[in-house]
Protein backbone atom coordinates (compact mmCIF):
# COMPACT_ATOMS: atom_id res chain seq x y z
CA UNK A 1 0.00 0.00 0.00
CA UNK A 2 1.54 3.14 -1.10
CA UNK A 3 1.32 5.87 2.03
CA UNK A 4 1.10 9.65 2.47
CA UNK A 5 5.32 9.80 2.86
CA UNK A 6 6.53 7.65 -0.44
CA UNK A 7 3.84 10.17 -2.26
CA UNK A 8 5.62 13.35 -0.60
CA UNK A 9 9.16 12.08 -1.43
CA UNK A 10 8.47 10.52 -4.80
CA UNK A 11 6.15 13.62 -5.79
CA UNK A 12 5.73 17.31 -4.92
CA UNK A 13 7.94 17.92 -2.06
CA UNK A 14 10.92 16.84 -3.84
CA UNK A 15 9.85 19.16 -6.72
CA UNK A 16 9.08 22.25 -4.27
CA UNK A 17 11.77 22.06 -2.67
CA UNK A 18 13.78 21.97 -5.37
CA UNK A 19 11.82 24.54 -7.56
CA UNK A 20 12.37 26.80 -4.13
CA UNK A 21 15.68 26.67 -4.13
CA UNK A 22 15.85 28.18 -7.76
CA UNK A 23 13.52 30.48 -6.74
CA UNK A 24 16.25 31.82 -4.00
CA UNK A 25 14.41 30.27 -1.36
CA UNK A 26 16.98 28.83 1.00
CA UNK A 27 15.10 28.04 4.19
CA UNK A 28 13.23 24.81 4.87
CA UNK A 29 10.16 24.99 4.51
CA UNK A 30 7.34 23.86 6.53
CA UNK A 31 5.73 20.63 5.25
CA UNK A 32 2.17 21.57 4.52
CA UNK A 33 3.24 24.58 3.08
CA UNK A 34 4.98 23.11 0.33
CA UNK A 35 2.61 20.87 -0.08
CA UNK A 36 -0.14 21.42 -2.77
CA UNK A 37 -3.47 19.88 -2.36
CA UNK A 38 -4.08 16.76 -4.56
CA UNK A 39 -7.51 17.41 -6.46
CA UNK A 40 -10.49 14.67 -5.58
CA UNK A 41 -10.19 11.25 -7.12
CA UNK A 42 -13.06 10.82 -9.74
CA UNK A 43 -15.04 8.83 -7.62
CA UNK A 44 -15.62 11.30 -5.04
CA UNK A 45 -15.29 14.56 -7.23
CA UNK A 46 -18.93 15.18 -5.28
CA UNK A 47 -17.25 15.62 -2.09
CA UNK A 48 -16.08 19.52 -0.67
CA UNK A 49 -12.79 19.50 -1.53
CA UNK A 50 -11.73 22.47 0.84
CA UNK A 51 -13.28 19.98 3.92
CA UNK A 52 -10.56 17.55 3.19
CA UNK A 53 -7.26 15.70 2.71
CA UNK A 54 -6.19 13.84 0.02
CA UNK A 55 -3.67 11.16 1.44
CA UNK A 56 -4.10 9.23 -1.77
CA UNK A 57 -6.97 7.59 -3.97
CA UNK A 58 -7.87 5.53 -1.25
CA UNK A 59 -7.52 7.71 1.57
CA UNK A 60 -9.14 10.93 1.85
CA UNK A 61 -9.22 12.33 5.49
CA UNK A 62 -11.58 15.23 7.04
CA UNK A 63 -9.91 18.23 8.29
CA UNK A 64 -9.96 18.70 11.84
CA UNK A 65 -11.57 21.99 11.71
CA UNK A 66 -14.03 21.28 9.13
CA UNK A 67 -16.06 19.41 12.03
CA UNK A 68 -19.13 21.44 13.01
CA UNK A 69 -20.98 21.28 16.06
CA UNK A 70 -24.45 20.22 14.33
CA UNK A 71 -23.37 16.38 15.13
CA UNK A 72 -23.90 14.60 11.86
CA UNK A 73 -20.75 14.55 9.30
CA UNK A 74 -22.08 15.82 5.70
CA UNK A 75 -21.82 13.39 3.65
CA UNK A 76 -19.47 15.66 1.06
CA UNK A 77 -16.84 16.21 4.07
CA UNK A 78 -16.57 12.36 5.18
CA UNK A 79 -13.45 10.71 5.12
CA UNK A 80 -12.64 7.75 2.40
CA UNK A 81 -11.14 4.55 3.02
CA UNK A 82 -10.89 1.70 0.48
CA UNK A 83 -8.54 -1.59 0.58
CA UNK A 84 -9.32 -2.03 -3.05
CA UNK A 85 -10.57 0.16 -5.82
CA UNK A 86 -14.11 1.01 -5.47
CA UNK A 87 -16.34 -0.79 -7.66
CA UNK A 88 -18.00 0.45 -11.16
CA UNK A 89 -20.40 3.08 -10.49
CA UNK A 90 -23.18 0.12 -12.60
CA UNK A 91 -23.98 -1.43 -9.23
CA UNK A 92 -26.11 1.62 -7.81
CA UNK A 93 -27.62 1.94 -11.35
CA UNK A 94 -30.15 -0.85 -9.96
CA UNK A 95 -30.02 -0.13 -6.31
CA UNK A 96 -33.04 -2.32 -5.44
CA UNK A 97 -32.10 -4.77 -7.67
CA UNK A 98 -28.96 -5.49 -5.67
CA UNK A 99 -28.65 -9.30 -4.40
CA UNK A 100 -27.53 -10.24 -1.10
CA UNK A 101 -26.77 -13.90 -0.51
CA UNK A 102 -27.29 -15.05 3.34
CA UNK A 103 -25.66 -18.36 4.96
CA UNK A 104 -25.77 -19.98 8.25
CA UNK A 105 -29.75 -19.24 8.37
CA UNK A 106 -32.12 -22.04 8.81
CA UNK A 107 -33.48 -21.30 5.12
CA UNK A 108 -30.36 -19.69 3.34
CA UNK A 109 -31.07 -17.71 0.46
CA UNK A 110 -30.34 -14.59 -1.74
CA UNK A 111 -32.27 -11.40 -1.37
CA UNK A 112 -32.75 -8.22 -3.28
CA UNK A 113 -32.46 -4.50 -1.53
CA UNK A 114 -35.86 -4.06 -3.16
CA UNK A 115 -36.99 -7.04 -0.30
CA UNK A 116 -35.15 -6.02 2.64
CA UNK A 117 -37.21 -2.54 2.49
CA UNK A 118 -40.03 -4.52 3.04
CA UNK A 119 -38.56 -6.04 6.38
CA UNK A 120 -38.33 -3.20 8.23
CA UNK A 121 -36.60 -0.26 9.08
CA UNK A 122 -34.20 1.48 11.45
CA UNK A 123 -32.14 4.46 11.81
CA UNK A 124 -29.09 4.56 13.98
CA UNK A 125 -26.26 7.28 14.64
CA UNK A 126 -23.31 5.84 14.74
CA UNK A 127 -19.69 7.33 14.69
CA UNK A 128 -18.01 5.73 11.54
CA UNK A 129 -14.12 5.39 12.63
CA UNK A 130 -11.07 3.63 10.48
CA UNK A 131 -9.38 1.80 13.15
CA UNK A 132 -5.63 3.75 12.20
CA UNK A 133 -7.30 7.15 13.08
CA UNK A 134 -5.03 8.38 15.27
CA UNK A 135 -1.88 6.63 13.49
CA UNK A 136 -0.04 9.69 13.05
CA UNK A 137 0.26 10.19 17.10
CA UNK A 138 2.60 7.22 17.59
CA UNK A 139 5.90 7.55 17.46
CA UNK A 140 6.99 4.68 15.96
CA UNK A 141 5.59 5.97 12.30
CA UNK A 142 3.93 2.56 11.49
CA UNK A 143 3.37 2.33 7.90
CA UNK A 144 -0.32 2.95 7.11
CA UNK A 145 -2.20 6.35 5.98
CA UNK A 146 -0.80 8.30 8.94
CA UNK A 147 -4.31 10.10 9.83
CA UNK A 148 -4.92 12.31 12.63
CA UNK A 149 -8.27 12.63 13.45
CA UNK A 150 -10.29 12.39 10.70
CA UNK A 151 -10.65 9.73 9.43
CA UNK A 152 -14.19 9.69 11.64
CA UNK A 153 -17.68 10.68 11.04
CA UNK A 154 -21.16 11.00 12.89
CA UNK A 155 -23.14 9.38 10.16
CA UNK A 156 -26.84 8.63 10.70
CA UNK A 157 -27.51 4.96 8.56
CA UNK A 158 -31.11 3.67 8.19
CA UNK A 159 -31.62 -0.11 6.70
CA UNK A 160 -33.33 -2.92 7.75
CA UNK A 161 -32.10 -4.64 11.29
CA UNK A 162 -30.14 -7.96 10.46
CA UNK A 163 -32.09 -9.51 13.05
CA UNK A 164 -35.51 -9.47 11.04
CA UNK A 165 -33.77 -10.49 8.26
CA UNK A 166 -32.36 -13.78 9.97
CA UNK A 167 -35.51 -14.27 11.27
CA UNK A 168 -37.53 -13.73 7.90
CA UNK A 169 -34.80 -16.87 7.20
CA UNK A 170 -35.87 -19.23 9.59
CA UNK A 171 -33.05 -18.01 12.13
CA UNK A 172 -30.05 -18.47 12.85
CA UNK A 173 -28.33 -21.87 12.98
CA UNK A 174 -26.72 -23.96 15.58
CA UNK A 175 -23.17 -22.34 17.06
CA UNK A 176 -22.68 -19.66 15.26
CA UNK A 177 -20.61 -17.27 16.94
CA UNK A 178 -19.70 -14.82 14.22
CA UNK A 179 -21.42 -13.19 11.55
CA UNK A 180 -19.21 -12.24 8.43
CA UNK A 181 -19.85 -9.86 6.00
CA UNK A 182 -18.17 -10.09 2.56
CA UNK A 183 -18.00 -6.95 0.08
CA UNK A 184 -18.83 -6.82 -3.55
CA UNK A 185 -15.44 -5.70 -4.99
CA UNK A 186 -14.77 -7.59 -8.10
CA UNK A 187 -11.51 -9.06 -7.07
CA UNK A 188 -9.00 -9.27 -10.65
CA UNK A 189 -8.48 -12.39 -11.72
CA UNK A 190 -4.78 -14.07 -11.00
CA UNK A 191 -4.66 -12.72 -7.94
CA UNK A 192 -5.78 -14.77 -4.61
CA UNK A 193 -9.17 -13.47 -3.47
CA UNK A 194 -8.16 -14.03 0.34
CA UNK A 195 -5.09 -11.61 0.43
CA UNK A 196 -7.90 -8.65 -0.96
CA UNK A 197 -10.79 -9.57 -0.47
CA UNK A 198 -12.67 -7.58 2.09
CA UNK A 199 -14.62 -9.67 4.58
CA UNK A 200 -14.70 -9.50 8.02
CA UNK A 201 -16.20 -11.53 11.02
CA UNK A 202 -17.61 -9.67 14.37
CA UNK A 203 -18.69 -11.79 17.40
CA UNK A 204 -22.20 -12.85 16.92
CA UNK A 205 -23.31 -10.21 20.10
CA UNK A 206 -23.38 -7.42 17.77
CA UNK A 207 -26.32 -9.10 15.74
CA UNK A 208 -28.48 -7.28 18.33
CA UNK A 209 -27.27 -4.25 16.57
CA UNK A 210 -26.48 -4.40 13.00
CA UNK A 211 -28.45 -2.64 10.33
CA UNK A 212 -27.99 -3.56 6.34
CA UNK A 213 -28.15 0.58 5.85
CA UNK A 214 -29.59 1.65 2.23
CA UNK A 215 -29.77 5.30 3.44
CA UNK A 216 -27.27 7.48 4.55
CA UNK A 217 -28.24 10.88 6.60
CA UNK A 218 -31.27 10.82 4.81
CA UNK A 219 -30.45 10.05 1.07
CA UNK A 220 -29.13 6.46 -0.57
CA UNK A 221 -25.68 5.56 0.44
CA UNK A 222 -23.51 6.92 -2.38
CA UNK A 223 -21.58 4.13 -3.70
CA UNK A 224 -18.02 5.91 -1.99
CA UNK A 225 -19.46 5.00 1.42
CA UNK A 226 -20.91 1.23 0.10
CA UNK A 227 -24.34 1.62 -1.76
CA UNK A 228 -26.72 0.40 -2.64
CA UNK A 229 -26.04 -1.74 0.79
CA UNK A 230 -23.52 -1.80 3.21
CA UNK A 231 -23.10 -3.37 6.96
CA UNK A 232 -23.19 -1.14 10.04
CA UNK A 233 -22.01 -2.64 12.85
CA UNK A 234 -22.42 0.02 15.34
CA UNK A 235 -19.26 0.85 17.74
CA UNK A 236 -17.16 -1.01 15.72
CA UNK A 237 -14.15 0.26 14.04
CA UNK A 238 -14.44 1.32 10.32
CA UNK A 239 -13.09 -1.93 8.50
CA UNK A 240 -16.24 -4.05 10.09
CA UNK A 241 -18.62 -1.70 8.62
CA UNK A 242 -18.98 -3.75 4.98
CA UNK A 243 -19.37 -1.13 2.00
CA UNK A 244 -21.43 -3.07 -1.13
CA UNK A 245 -22.11 -6.10 0.98
CA UNK A 246 -22.75 -9.04 -1.18
CA UNK A 247 -22.81 -11.77 1.61
CA UNK A 248 -23.83 -12.08 4.88
CA UNK A 249 -23.53 -15.14 6.47
CA UNK A 250 -23.60 -16.71 10.41
CA UNK A 251 -20.41 -18.10 11.11
CA UNK A 252 -18.87 -20.53 13.50
CA UNK A 253 -15.31 -19.29 12.70
CA UNK A 254 -13.55 -15.99 11.51
CA UNK A 255 -12.95 -15.47 7.92
CA UNK A 256 -9.90 -16.89 7.28
CA UNK A 257 -9.30 -13.78 4.71
CA UNK A 258 -6.24 -12.31 4.95
CA UNK A 259 -8.12 -8.54 6.45
CA UNK A 260 -9.11 -10.74 9.25
CA UNK A 261 -6.58 -13.28 10.23
CA UNK A 262 -3.39 -11.14 10.25
CA UNK A 263 -4.14 -7.71 9.61
CA UNK A 264 -6.58 -5.31 11.69
CA UNK A 265 -5.27 -6.88 14.96
CA UNK A 266 -3.46 -5.06 17.84
CA UNK A 267 0.38 -6.45 19.00
CA UNK A 268 3.70 -5.33 20.06
CA UNK A 269 5.45 -2.86 17.70
CA UNK A 270 8.33 -4.93 15.47
CA UNK A 271 5.95 -8.14 16.33
CA UNK A 272 4.21 -10.54 14.12
CA UNK A 273 0.31 -10.87 13.26
CA UNK A 274 -1.08 -13.95 14.88
CA UNK A 275 -4.88 -15.08 15.00
CA UNK A 276 -4.62 -14.88 18.43
CA UNK A 277 -4.28 -11.41 18.94
CA UNK A 278 -7.32 -9.14 19.38
CA UNK A 279 -8.69 -8.16 16.55
CA UNK A 280 -9.77 -4.15 15.94
CA UNK A 281 -13.74 -4.38 17.06
CA UNK A 282 -15.21 -2.63 19.59
CA UNK A 283 -13.77 1.50 19.37
CA UNK A 284 -12.90 2.92 22.90
CA UNK A 285 -13.81 6.60 24.20
CA UNK A 286 -12.28 8.92 22.80
CA UNK A 287 -12.72 13.34 21.91
CA UNK A 288 -10.58 15.47 20.57
CA UNK A 289 -10.98 19.53 19.88
CA UNK A 290 -12.07 21.42 16.81
CA UNK A 291 -11.47 25.12 17.56
CA UNK A 292 -9.03 26.55 18.26
CA UNK A 293 -6.76 24.79 16.68
CA UNK A 294 -3.44 27.16 16.63
CA UNK A 295 -4.41 30.75 17.56
CA UNK A 296 -6.59 32.57 19.28
CA UNK A 297 -7.57 35.76 20.79
CA UNK A 298 -6.56 36.59 24.15
CA UNK A 299 -9.99 36.37 26.94
CA UNK A 300 -13.21 34.51 26.57
CA UNK A 301 -12.11 31.65 24.46
CA UNK A 302 -14.94 29.39 22.81
CA UNK A 303 -13.26 25.90 22.56
CA UNK A 304 -15.15 23.32 20.61
CA UNK A 305 -14.86 19.58 20.00
CA UNK A 306 -16.36 16.09 19.23
CA UNK A 307 -16.78 13.30 22.32
CA UNK A 308 -17.83 9.53 21.72
CA UNK A 309 -17.66 6.33 23.84
CA UNK A 310 -17.46 3.85 20.80
CA UNK A 311 -19.15 1.25 22.43
CA UNK A 312 -20.70 2.64 25.20
CA UNK A 313 -22.23 5.68 25.38
CA UNK A 314 -20.17 8.95 26.04
CA UNK A 315 -21.17 10.25 29.52
CA UNK A 316 -18.81 13.56 30.04
CA UNK A 317 -15.72 15.14 28.66
CA UNK A 318 -13.27 17.27 30.03
CA UNK A 319 -10.72 20.00 28.76
CA UNK A 320 -7.91 21.92 30.19
CA UNK A 321 -5.84 24.07 29.06
CA UNK A 322 -2.87 23.37 30.94
CA UNK A 323 -1.70 20.10 28.95
CA UNK A 324 -3.42 18.40 31.51
CA UNK A 325 -2.73 19.55 34.86
CA UNK A 326 -6.40 21.29 35.53
CA UNK A 327 -9.43 20.32 34.06
CA UNK A 328 -12.73 21.49 33.54
CA UNK A 329 -15.93 20.13 32.48
CA UNK A 330 -17.01 21.21 29.20
CA UNK A 331 -21.37 20.45 27.99
CA UNK A 332 -22.84 18.73 24.93
CA UNK A 333 -24.12 20.80 22.26
CA UNK A 334 -27.33 19.56 20.83
CA UNK A 335 -29.76 16.23 21.10
CA UNK A 336 -28.24 12.99 21.95
CA UNK A 337 -28.85 11.06 19.45
CA UNK A 338 -27.88 7.79 21.25
CA UNK A 339 -25.16 5.74 22.93
CA UNK A 340 -23.02 5.06 19.47
CA UNK A 341 -23.10 8.69 17.99
CA UNK A 342 -20.96 11.28 19.20
CA UNK A 343 -21.80 14.62 21.09
CA UNK A 344 -19.62 18.15 19.90
CA UNK A 345 -18.77 19.36 23.38
CA UNK A 346 -18.10 23.68 24.08
CA UNK A 347 -16.51 25.15 26.73
CA UNK A 348 -15.60 28.94 27.74
CA UNK A 349 -12.11 29.65 28.89
CA UNK A 350 -10.59 32.52 30.04
CA UNK A 351 -6.79 32.28 28.19
CA UNK A 352 -4.39 34.95 28.78
CA UNK A 353 -1.73 35.60 25.91
CA UNK A 354 1.15 33.35 25.67
CA UNK A 355 0.96 29.27 24.32
CA UNK A 356 -1.59 27.23 25.63
CA UNK A 357 -1.87 23.49 25.35
CA UNK A 358 -5.04 22.41 25.19
CA UNK A 359 -6.18 18.56 25.72
CA UNK A 360 -9.67 16.43 25.98
CA UNK A 361 -10.35 14.03 28.07
CA UNK A 362 -14.04 11.71 27.69
CA UNK A 363 -15.09 9.44 30.21
CA UNK A 364 -18.35 6.72 29.10
CA UNK A 365 -21.22 5.49 30.72
CA UNK A 366 -18.87 2.63 31.93
CA UNK A 367 -16.32 5.27 33.54
CA UNK A 368 -13.57 4.18 31.53
CA UNK A 369 -11.36 7.14 30.50
CA UNK A 370 -9.26 8.02 27.58
CA UNK A 371 -5.97 7.14 28.69
CA UNK A 372 -3.00 10.44 29.11
CA UNK A 373 -0.75 8.16 26.78
CA UNK A 374 -1.84 4.87 24.53
CA UNK A 375 0.04 2.21 24.69
CA UNK A 376 2.16 1.60 20.79
CA UNK A 377 0.82 -0.73 18.65
CA UNK A 378 2.72 -2.36 15.09
CA UNK A 379 0.39 -1.23 12.46
CA UNK A 380 -0.92 2.17 14.93
CA UNK A 381 -4.41 1.18 15.73
CA UNK A 382 -7.00 2.28 18.48
CA UNK A 383 -4.79 5.41 19.89
CA UNK A 384 -7.12 7.12 22.04
CA UNK A 385 -4.44 8.77 24.68
CA UNK A 386 -5.67 12.34 25.06
CA UNK A 387 -2.25 13.90 25.57
CA UNK A 388 -1.63 13.51 21.81
CA UNK A 389 -4.63 14.49 20.33
CA UNK A 390 -4.38 17.74 22.26
CA UNK A 391 -3.41 20.79 20.55
CA UNK A 392 -0.82 24.14 20.82
CA UNK A 393 -2.70 27.24 20.62
CA UNK A 394 -0.50 30.69 20.40
CA UNK A 395 -2.96 33.37 22.52
CA UNK A 396 -2.39 36.86 21.52
N1 LIG B 1 -16.29 -3.43 0.85
C1 LIG B 1 -15.46 -2.67 1.58
N2 LIG B 1 -15.84 -2.26 2.80
C2 LIG B 1 -15.03 -1.49 3.55
C3 LIG B 1 -13.74 -1.12 3.08
C4 LIG B 1 -13.36 -1.55 1.77
O1 LIG B 1 -12.27 -1.26 1.27
N3 LIG B 1 -14.26 -2.31 1.05
N4 LIG B 1 -12.89 -0.39 3.88
C5 LIG B 1 -13.17 -0.44 5.33
C6 LIG B 1 -12.42 0.52 6.11
S1 LIG B 1 -10.83 0.11 6.52
C7 LIG B 1 -13.00 1.66 6.60
S2 LIG B 1 -12.19 2.68 7.65
C8 LIG B 1 -14.36 2.05 6.20
C9 LIG B 1 -14.32 3.40 5.49
O2 LIG B 1 -15.60 3.82 5.16
P1 LIG B 1 -15.85 5.11 4.28
O3 LIG B 1 -14.96 5.05 3.08
O4 LIG B 1 -17.30 5.11 3.96
O5 LIG B 1 -15.49 6.29 5.13
O6 LIG B 1 -14.97 1.11 5.34
C10 LIG B 1 -14.66 -0.24 5.59
N5 LIG B 1 -15.45 -1.10 4.77
MO1 LIG C 1 -10.12 1.62 8.15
Amino acid sequence: MENNLTLKRRGFLVGSASALAAAGFGAPVPIAAAQEAKPLPDYVAWKNAGSLIVHSDKTLETKRGEIGAGIITPADRLYIRNNVNVPDDSIVADRDGWMVEFAGVKEPRSISVGELKTLGVETVAAVLQCSGNGRAYFEHKPSGTPWTVGAAGCVLWSGVPLKAVIEAMGGAVEGTRFVTGTGGEVIPEGLDPKDLIVERSVPAEALESIILAWEMNGAPVPLAHGGPLRMIVPGYTGVNNIKYVKKVALTENETDAKIQATRYRIYPVGGKASTSDPSVWKMEVKSWITSPLEVAKAGKVQVTGVAFGGFHAVSSVEVSADGGETWKKADFVGPDLGRYAWRPFVISLDLPAGRHTLVSRATDSEGKSQPREFEPNQSGYSHNGWLAHGVTVDVA
